[in-house]
């Protein structure tokens, strides 16, 4: 529950959200003993079923949820068959006659029988939603980019779905996060392009959801309904509740969904070398009740986009790695031409700027200083060789898109070699060859200042951040990012270089004896 002292938002990572001890009350959780017997029930169970919580804890399923019901219910919940993640069950009525969809799963020492109320009778019907499903992957053939395959997922989630708002949420390598795709009704204010800041989702909750792949946020306005007894009885501790679908999630979140004008929201982990990539991330303006099997169909839909986005990312990975490597061959084959690697290397001038899409290279040796395409002046790269040096970067490969953070004098140069990649080419000698990368003065459109938390007073003691217009932000000192194909290239050629320059060695001693 909310304390009464401002809650410290450096402390975002810190909240426990796997054991919050309370649900969403549009249901109710119980857990139970393998027998079947109720060991805890959520407080608000005597509003969906007229049994008191405290006096459901101890009893037989049957007790509380009626014979009927329990009858059907418990030789999947007992067989030991579930899983950490809720497995629809059937849909029942409760000893009262009001109808809920009952999953079930196993986590932390006890079974969980989550019941969410539905008006309906029927048991959950999944065929009108294969079709869905179907046009996507009918579709992913024929659509190239990630792009627009995240556009396309983001509309079919949003006509599952019937949220105003639907994202393709992709993070960077901090964290950060932009919105790559979007679909929403009209009305509803649009995020394309906008940034997010990491601490919008904070480590812990990342983490949980790399393991559990979908949430459900019906009203952000919800009173949690607290689990009697508070604590597991099997474990001694909180439950942990990772994996059930009514977890209450933290106070600090739902007020940020009520500043973004978002009450209900639901976001879908997109899983791409077991790495959590992003989210699809759906709002509505007002709380919207989403059913077991229609959370199932977006879930089924992540984890296709994520799939695709995989397969993607691989073959576009793949033919960047042979483009480069195709160049590293040919310039070695070059190089080895000529008597000295070193002066032969301003013959492949153009290649080794291309090899690293370089704005500017330079071959550095004891005497000189060679330079081709945009780069600093001979002076400026000679300090900046002795500053490499200095720091212990002569015997490996030194790479940064923004040298003024780790150079003290890189300010001056960031012009044209915002970005650095150094390679030692001598194991005797201070010899290196430098590509550089100019600055890429950038705007970042975030959605709210992200630096706002710090100065301003939080107009309430839970706000995270309170608007969400676009604010821009103007990137000094940084270039285009070095890919790791290109590092890892790069660390190659470095050997192949010294290998040759070895075996040049060798020859040498073999003619003068
Ligand atoms: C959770 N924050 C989340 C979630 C999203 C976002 C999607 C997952 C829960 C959900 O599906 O709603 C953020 N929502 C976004 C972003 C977009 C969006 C970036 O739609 C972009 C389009 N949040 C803060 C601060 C804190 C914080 C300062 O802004 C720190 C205390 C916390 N956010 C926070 C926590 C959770 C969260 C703790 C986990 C909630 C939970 O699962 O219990």
């Amino acid at each position: 529950p909310p304390s009464s002292a401002p809650l410290d938002l450096s402390g975002c990572d810190r909240e426990p959200i796997r054991t919050p001890g309370s649900i969403q009350p549009h249901g109710f959780l119980l857990t139970l003993a393998p027998d079947g017997q109720v060991l805890q029930a959520s407080a608000n169970l005597v509003r969906w079923t007229g049994v008191d919580a405290e006096a459901a804890c101890g009893r037989p399923l049957a007790e509380v949820i009626g014979q009927d019901a329990a009858g059907r219910l418990l030789p999947a919940l007992t067989e030991r068959k579930l899983g950490p993640r809720p497995a629809y069950l059937g849909t029942i009525a409760a000893g009262n006659g009001a109808h809920f969809d009952a999953l079930g799963h196993e986590w932390d020492s006890v079974i969980v029988l989550e019941c969410e109320a539905v008006e309906r009778a029927e048991a959950l019907d999944f065929r009108d939603l294969y079709p869905m499903l179907g046009d996507f992957l009918l579709h992913v053939n024929e659509t190239q980019s990630v792009e627009s395959l995240a556009t396309l997922a983001a509309r079919q989630v949003r006509m599952v779905t019937g949220f105003g708002r639907v994202m393709v949420y992709q993070f960077d390598r901090d964290g950060h996060g932009h919105v790559m795709a979007e679909s929403k009704e009209e009305g509803y204010a649009s995020y394309m392009g906008q940034r997010f800041p990491a601490t919008d989702i904070p480590a812990q909750a990342r983490d949980l959801y790399a393991l559990s792949r979908i949430r459900l946020i019906q009203d952000a306005n919800y009173v949690p309904a607290p689990l009697v007894p508070s604590e597991n009885p099997v474990t001694g501790a909180r439950n942990d509740l990772s994996f059930a679908a009514l977890r209450s999630v933290s106070p600090v979140h739902l007020q940020y969904m009520r500043n973004m004008g978002t009450l209900a929201s639901m976001s879908v982990s997109l899983m791409v070398k077991g790495k959590l990539w992003g989210l699809i991330s759906c709002h509505n303006e007002t709380p919207c009740p989403l059913a077991f099997e229609k959370r199932t169909a977006c879930e089924q839909l992540g984890q296709v986009l994520a799939l695709c986005i995989e397969s993607r990312e691989d073959a576009t990975e793949l033919q960047f790695r042979l483009e480069v490597r195709r160049m590293m061959v040919a310039m070695l084959g070059n190089l080895t031409k000529g008597a000295d690697v070193i002066e032969n290397m301003s013959g492949v001038f153009p290649e080794l700027l291309r090899f690293a899409r370089a704005g500017g290279v330079a071959v550095v040796t004891d005497e000189r200083v060679l330079t081709w395409g945009d780069t600093p002046d001979a002076h400026a790269i000679g300090d900046l060789v002795a500053w490499l040096e200095a720091e212990g970067y002569g015997a490996e490969i030194y790479h940064t898109d923004q040298l003024s953070a780790d150079y003290p004098d890189g300010g001056a140069i960031r012009r044209n070699a915002s970005g650095l990649l150094a390679m030692p080419i001598s194991r005797l000698h201070k010899h290196y060859l430098l590509w550089f990368r100019p600055e890429v003065v950038h705007t970042i459109e975030w959605a709210g200042n992200p630096h706002e938390k710090e100065g301003m007073p939080a107009p309430t003691q839970l706000s995270p951040r309170t608007s969400f217009a676009t604010w821009r932000e103007v990137i000094h000192g940084v270039s285009l990012p070095w890919h790791v194909a290109e590092i890892e290239l790069t660390g190659e050629f470095r050997s192949a270089l010294l290998g040759i320059a070895l075996e040049r060695a060798e020859q040498m001693a073999e003619l003068a004896e």
